[in-house]
């Protein structure tokens, strides 16, 4: 097993964004670019004396295009960095959340030092289209920005990388233990055991099945094409008993069903993009009724190529994310892991303020992040009086083995919502989440199902509702809407007090954060103009394209509990839509006068 030391070069735009490197797969099967990556993560985690040498490695993806070669070469690479043992999904199939169970929770007397995770999440696959790479730590959280921007230094100075060429190529779909050259170990394993077997614990599965076995009930779950196939069939088919068919596209494929799918290859679980499950579902691209209604299934959801994103559809009915992780604040002690009270909670910024309302009337609390879940680590890990954790909360009897037990719910309006049984959003976990909520409002068969839709809508009446909408502008010329973020930036300064359409503005500011924990402070995280009646107007650039920028405009609308809750939220913040496009000059600047996808 000869190490050598290949010569390579820096390749320029190695930065990891919000949630690991992503560029177009040629890209990345280029010479070196995948090398060039792997070997500075390695680099940066031996420079903070992470256990590489003697270590434990995950690595898995979502199954794109590319998945497989990357597989092997990582694992040429890690033995070559002095990997001893190394874990990997059969198939190289792990789903996101799955890798990061596997880190936490996976018995074999090894304690692994991190996860190589291959996936591009949502966005679409195959030899024309995007590849992605992460690195998770042993908490089995993305890495931090330190982490990351270390990685980033060590991409621009690179000269060389490890490999042992000699090391075989390995049948990566079997499961079974090698052992190679009498020290070094590969574990293949079945992808779905650690995580479902998590799941498990969480959730009391006994209930959601009876909910399942109800005559009246009725339910699909579309994977996309993802990687979720396998986990979804685990979960609902052999350990809740419901039929087949309530799993749709649940093969994984290298390009999510491809261009000429419904998906159109984005296995994205939004009003856009799951098609075929918005259509089953009754409603149509804004979440609106189309049709009678019969024969349409009571709950519906899908996941994303990498499992961590989750959409909660109802009969006809389309529960925003936002919400969804309000609702689920508001009912969580019906889940098992949450019995003892739920200790905190954290949204990212651009989240709709649902949450905080929740949060406010349970006191507990509750955090504001930038984007992507690698902010949310922190504060889980954390259990930390400081934060407003009172010292009752820190260690739960419910899994007393685990350390700074802090029941803990975050989430994103980007479809994400996660607990602390892992480190990452977690799809399966949202949808467990409702189904419990559902079987617990539903405790007696022979009473009328209480639908999602009800649940919502009572919700709404004891918070009030928070109406929400996001538009994505895709593809844009990285240059004007770099002008356009500086041009709002400098505005924030003078738009504080003043009127706009009859709406007084109380702050504008460039998001930043100061993290409670390690005291890290991430700045420009977003322009956050908030108007006196609650209403807000964000702006950001993506940090998860894969070639030049695309513009998110998040708008939000409180209604309170006694005012209109039944209207349409694309029609509601459509005002607020307006203005930002005015403040903004979007339209003249970028040459776009409508977005691409509005969720
Ligand atoms: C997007 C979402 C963000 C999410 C991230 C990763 O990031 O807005 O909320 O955490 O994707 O999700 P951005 O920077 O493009 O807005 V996933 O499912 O791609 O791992
Ligand atoms: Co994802």
């Amino acid at each position: 097993l000869a190490v050598t030391n290949e010569s390579t070069d820096p390749i320029a735009g190695q930065k990891p964004g919000t949630s690991g490197l992503r560029k177009k797969t040629k890209e990345f099967m280029g010479k070196n670019y995948l090398e060039n990556f792997v070997q500075s993560t390695f680099d940066a985690l031996k420079a903070t004396n992470v256990p590489v040498e003697g270590g434990t490695l995950v690595v898995g993806g979502d199954g794109r295009y590319y998945n497989k070669d990357a597989i092997q070469i990582i694992t040429k690479m890690a033995v070559a960095n002095g990997v001893k043992t190394i874990w990997i999904g059969k198939d190289g199939l792990l789903s996101t959340p799955a890798a990061s169970a596997v880190i936490r929770t996976r018995e074999g007397g090894f304690v692994p030092f991190g996860a190589f995770i291959l996936s591009a999440s949502h966005n679409p696959g195959g030899l024309d289209e995007d590849f992605g790479i992460k690195f998770n730590c042993e908490n089995g959280g993305p890495a931090p920005e330190k982490v990351t921007n270390m990685i980033f230094e060590n991409t621009k100075t690179i000269k060389e990388y490890k490999i042992c060429k000699g090391f075989p190529t390995m049948d990566i779909g079997t499961s079974g233990t090698y052992v190679v050259d009498g020290k070094i170990r590969v574990d293949v394993f079945d992808c779905a055991e650690d995580h479902v077997g998590l799941l498990m614990k969480v959730f009391d599965f006994d209930s959601i099945k009876k909910l399942i076995a109800r005559k009246d009930f009725s339910m699909v779950y579309d994977s996309m094409n993802g990687v979720q196939g396998p986990y979804a069939r685990r979960v609902f088919v052999e350990e809740l008993g419901a039929p087949e068919s309530v799993l749709m596209n649940a093969v994984p494929k290298e390009d999510f069903g491809g261009k000429n799918s419904p998906s159109h290859g984005h296995a994205d679980p939004n009003l856009t993009y799951a098609v075929e499950l918005v259509q089953k579902m009754g409603t149509n691209k804004t979440g609106e009724k189309v049709g009678s209604g019969e024969g349409v299934p009571d709950f519906g959801a899908a996941a994303d190529g990498d499992a961590d994103r989750n959409m909660i559809l109802g009969k006809q009915w389309f529960v925003s994310p936002s919400d969804s992780l309000a609702i689920i604040a508001a009912n969580i002690s019906c889940i098992p892991f949450f019995k003892e009270g739920l200790k905190g909670c954290a949204r990212s910024m651009p989240t709709s303020g649902a949450l905080d309302l929740v949060a406010k009337k349970k006191k507990i609390p509750c955090f504001v992040t930038p984007t992507g879940w690698k902010f949310f680590g922190n504060l889980m890990d954390s259990g930390d009086e400081k934060l407003g954790f009172t010292s009752e909360h820190l260690h739960g009897k419910y899994f007393p083995e685990t350390e700074n037990y802090t029941p803990f719910l975050c989430g994103e309006e980007s479809f994400g919502t996660g607990a602390n049984h892992v480190r990452e959003k977690d799809g399966m976990w949202a949808v467990l989440a409702w189904l419990q909520i559902l079987a617990s409002k539903n405790p007696d068969e022979s009473k009328p199902l209480v639908t999602v839709e009800q649940i919502t809508k009572d919700h709404w009446k004891v918070y009030g509702r928070n109406y929400y909408c996001r538009y994505d502008y895709e593809g844009v010329e990285s240059e004007p809407a770099n002008t356009m973020m500086k041009n709002l930036e400098e505005k924030c300064a003078t738009l504080k007090g003043t009127e706009l359409k009859g709406m007084k503005v109380e702050s504008a500011e460039n998001f930043e954060y100061n993290d409670p924990v390690d005291k890290s402070v991430s700045a420009n995280q977003g322009i956050k103009i908030v108007f006196t009646d609650g209403s807000r107007i964000i702006f950001r650039l993506s940090g998860t394209g894969s070639a030049g920028a695309t513009i998110r405009v998040y708008l939000e609308k409180y209604e309170k509990p006694s005012g209109n809750l039944d209207l349409s939220q694309f029609e509601v913040v459509k005002p607020l839509a307006d203005l930002a496009l005015e403040i903004s000059d979007l339209p003249k600047l970028t040459g776009r006068d409508s977005p691409t996808v509005i969720t």
